[in-house]
């Protein structure tokens, strides 16, 4: 699949006076503005060193730990976009409780001393279902969706101004004493704007204008909008925006630097190197930007049904600094706080300075900066190959290939983009130590089966029956189900008789079908299923089937797996069975279906008897003895939660397909049995070189999402309800619960700097490795030049502590035997 995630920003400049006039300014109101070469605030040109955390990719309870850790990681704003189908899933009625609270969000935000950045949209791509749109649009006559279209218009219009009127209430701009600096209206629309003519041009001056009557008293920005009128910021998105120009008096500013990349069903597990994302962000900074924001720096989860795509999996980690569950991603988040700390140290350097470029040819450049009798140096190698030396200011320096050395005094390299300082963190999913004892979690399940819909008279007398719309036509699944649900039942009949052409034992049943899953019943009887598994969201499913005489029904089950969120007019992507449908019989009649009377039907039996919730008393038992490898089956058990604070997942390994419920909270689609194909990964990830969502690829061969985060606020304090319903058929009881645990931490150290170990709230309880000598620096091997007592005084250092530090010198470990020039420390831990 190719969707690309490109999603931009616009920034309106408003004229502060006016603001001042608009609003009532509180003592702690900041006067945000900008110049060509960085954002003001109070007046004084500023660093933003932004991360996008989603406040629906989490929960409220975890906002708090993942902001402070943002915070730590040397973060001073926080981004997001807003969810306008997740806030209004109906028309007019709006949802802002538990993790759509934006407002405690960015109050959070603020309570941590950061900044934030909102970007409204209210499109906002983000892998996440329709782009953020509600499908009910669909249903407003003469829509067209993003461009200059009125009825489109009035309803963005509606949108956008209550989520600024309540943030405005909230006293939540930074022109009112709150943390936001900057909004975002539009997103990425310069990337498609050539799709939609002068309408799309219009549309854009409208979006402009629209958002500068809203007199936020901040700027406004649009990503990837290059045309953007000038009181918007027009901003970059990408991998790499070192060569970006913003428009005339614009400050360079990166919205979306790709710390990773997102994962599909049947995908593999991207990762962008720390070394590679470090030298984007510093080469970002050596040539002139001054705000760049990490997408993502928490990708959390995809809940219930939000993930887009299609098929978007449930985990949204991204590889970002913080990972799914909220754990530090080591050695990235700490390799970048170091990278943070230091680029904000420069801070009046980097903004205020004169910059002088040098080029030495072969992709090698310095930049000089200078203010008021200060100076910072950097040095950068993109040549993606090989280490450059050159005589900087008198001095031989070495850089290594793609990276870039930062001088704070232009003499000293403090820091390089590709040496990595930090630990390596290995994270595990294991048994709680309470249920390792045993090898199975030894779960009781029930079960009990999901209706299979069928019309049980001719299609014509059918109905009125409860839940059932009909139409002459075959409907898009979108405008038929809204949205409401993944599944939708398409139901008809043939009558036949003997005089009938295609009267005989067999006929084949022919769908042409624009769908992601398509399971076929011919009489009551499951005939086949189909699904994507190339990225071609639509196939021809043909299966025989036994026909008798009378009247035959069939039934088609259109499955969504999140609707597409990016493209020119991806709003109109076809979804569901369009047609033909037809029955074509061996001597190559047919009888076409397309136009006959259709019965529809939205969502699962199950969901409307509430399966799903705690407290339903049903009136139908759930049965022991559980069936294994059947499909449209629904399981329950009930499970003890985990001691401790470590993140809780379900290992769904042995299901195939369907949703998951604790304690009736919708953790999200799960498809364990979809295997990513066996090319393709690598076993070493070489950094250098420019990155793609395709390079360093791993967990070839195995299930592309295994675990699924289930967030402690789920979960009660003893006994908890979990639900499945498997659409595929799978065996449950190979499921367990699992929590996410630091296994080992390991770390390298050149002689004369100190090695930091953590293992994040645990103990080390074993020191599995530690050589101060000359073995190969960045792997655990002893070297022929070897300290003796190293295992030993990293013990003392270490064990039974959350954290230890150690220099890497003869002054700690003793003098050496030999003498070898570049010595280093290499430590692995147990926690
Ligand atoms: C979809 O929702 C809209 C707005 O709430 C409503 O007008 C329309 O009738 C709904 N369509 C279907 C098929 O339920
Ligand atoms: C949004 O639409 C509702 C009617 O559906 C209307 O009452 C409200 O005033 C509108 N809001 C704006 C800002 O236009
Ligand atoms: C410039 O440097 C001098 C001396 O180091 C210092 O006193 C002064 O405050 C600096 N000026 C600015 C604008 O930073
Ligand atoms: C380590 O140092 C010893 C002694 O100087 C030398 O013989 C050996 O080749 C070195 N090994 C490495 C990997 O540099
Ligand atoms: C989508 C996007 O912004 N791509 C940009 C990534 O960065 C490179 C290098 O700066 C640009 O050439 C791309 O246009």
């Amino acid at each position: 699949m190719n969707t690309t995630t490109m999603c931009s920003l616009k920034f309106i400049a408003l004229a502060l006076i006016l603001c001042a006039a608009t609003f009532n300014l509180s003592a702690d109101a900041a006067d945000v503005s900008y110049d060509a070469r960085a954002l003001k605030i109070d007046g004084q040109r500023r660093i933003i060193i932004s991360g996008s955390i989603h406040y629906p990719r989490s929960t409220p309870e975890m906002w708090p730990s993942l902001i402070k850790k943002a915070k730590e990681g040397g973060l001073n704003a926080i981004e997001t976009y807003v969810f306008w189908n997740a806030h209004e899933p109906l028309y007019r009625q709006y949802d802002f409780s538990g993790n759509l609270d934006l407002l405690r969000f960015l109050k959070v935000i603020q309570d941590e001393g950061l900044y934030a950045i909102l970007r409204i949209g209210p499109y906002v791509c983000a892998e996440w279902n329709y782009g953020g749109f509600p499908v009910w649009l669909n249903s407003i006559p003469d829509m067209t969706f993003r461009t200059e279209n009125d009825a489109f218009m009035y309803q963005m219009k509606n949108f956008t101004t209550l989520i600024v009127d309540k943030v405005k209430e909230a006293n939540l701009f930074a022109s009112e004493g709150g943390p936001i600096i900057l909004a975002q209206i539009e997103n990425e629309y310069g990337n498609v704007i050539g799709s939609y003519g002068n309408d799309g041009k219009s549309y854009m001056n409208w979006c402009a204008n629209f958002a500068e009557t809203l007199d936020i008293g901040v700027p406004w920005i649009m990503c990837q909008e290059s045309d953007a009128p000038p009181s918007m910021i027009n901003t970059c998105n990408g991998w790499y925006c070192d060569q970006f120009s913003p428009n005339s008096n614009i400050p360079k500013m990166w919205t979306e630097n790709w710390s990773g990349w997102y994962k599909n069903w049947g995908g593999k597990d991207p990762h962008r190197t720390a070394e590679d994302l470090a030298f984007a962000v510093a080469r970002f900074f050596q040539y002139g930007g001054t705000l760049q924001n990490y997408y993502m720096y928490h990708g959390g989860t995809n809940f219930g049904r939000t993930a887009g795509g299609p098929y978007i999996t449930t985990s949204y980690d991204y590889d970002a600094p913080l990972d799914e569950y909220g754990n530090l991603n080591q050695p990235k988040w700490g390799h970048l706080k170091k990278l943070h700390s230091l680029i904000m140290s420069m801070e009046k350097i980097l903004t205020y300075g004169k910059a002088t470029n040098k080029d030495y040819g072969g992709m090698m450049s310095s930049t000089v900066f200078e203010y008021n009798g200060t100076r910072v140096c950097f040095l950068g190698n993109a040549n993606n190959r090989d280490a450059k030396t050159i005589n900087f200011e008198g001095k031989s320096y070495t850089t290594p290939a793609w990276s870039v050395s930062i001088l704070p005094d232009c003499v000293n390299v403090v820091y390089n983009t590709a040496e990595v300082n930090t630990q390596k963190s290995v994270m595990v999913k294991k048994l709680p130590l309470e249920a390792a004892p045993k090898r199975h979690y030894d779960l009781e399940w029930l079960w009990r089966s999901e209706h299979i819909e069928h019309l049980k008279t001719s299609v014509e007398n059918s109905g009125p029956l409860k839940g059932v719309t009909y139409a002459n036509q075959l409907l898009d699944q979108k405008l038929a189900a809204n949205d409401t649900s993944d599944y939708l039942w398409y139901m008809t009949s043939v009558d036949i008789n003997e005089d009938d052409p295609i009267w005989g034992e067999e006929v084949t049943v022919s769908v042409q079908c624009d769908c992601q899953i398509l399971h076929v019943f011919f009489n009551g009887k499951h005939i086949g299923s189909k699904w994507v598994t190339n990225g071609q969201y639509n196939f021809l499913f043909e299966r025989n089937a036994k026909l008798k005489l009378g009247t035959n029904s069939l039934s088609l089950l259109s499955v969504t797996v999140g609707l597409q969120n990016y493209g020119a007019h991806f709003d109109k992507a076809n979804n569901g069975i369009l047609g033909p449908v037809k029955l074509v019989a061996p001597n190559s009649l047919e009888k076409d279906l397309t136009s006959n009377k259709w019965a529809y039907k939205v969502g699962l039996n199950g969901l409307e008897r509430r399966l799903q919730e705690v407290d339903i008393k049903h009136k139908r038992k759930w049965h022991p003895n559980v069936p294994f490898d059947r499909m449209f089956v629904w399981y329950k058990t009930t499970f003890k939660t985990p001691k401790g604070e470590d993140p809780v997942v379900l290992d769904l390994w042995g299901l195939g397909k369907g949703t998951a419920w604790v304690n009736g909270h919708d953790i999200g689609r799960y498809w364990p049995s979809f295997v990513a194909d066996d090319n393709g990964c690598v076993s070493f990830c070489d950094y250098r070189g420019a990155y793609t969502g395709s390079k360093c690829l791993t967990n070839c061969g195995k299930s592309s999402q295994r675990w699924y985060h289930v967030p402690r606020s789920f979960l009660n304090d003893e006994d908890n309800t979990l639900v499945l319903f498997e659409e595929f058929g799978g065996n449950p009881t190979f499921i367990s619960v699992q929590t996410v645990t630091m296994k080992s931490a390991s770390a390298h150290a050149y002689e004369g700097n100190s090695l930091e170990l953590s293992c994040q709230g645990r103990v080390i309880s074993k020191v599995n490795f530690a050589s101060f000598g000359n073995g190969t620096y960045g792997s655990l091997h002893k070297g022929s030049c070897h300290s003796p007592n190293s295992l030993s005084v990293v013990k003392q250092a270490c064990i039974g502590k959350e954290s230890c530090s150690i220099d890497a010198s003869e002054q700690t470990f003793g003098p050496s035997s030999c003498d070898a020039p570049m010595k280093s420390l290499a430590v692995e831990v147990q926690c």
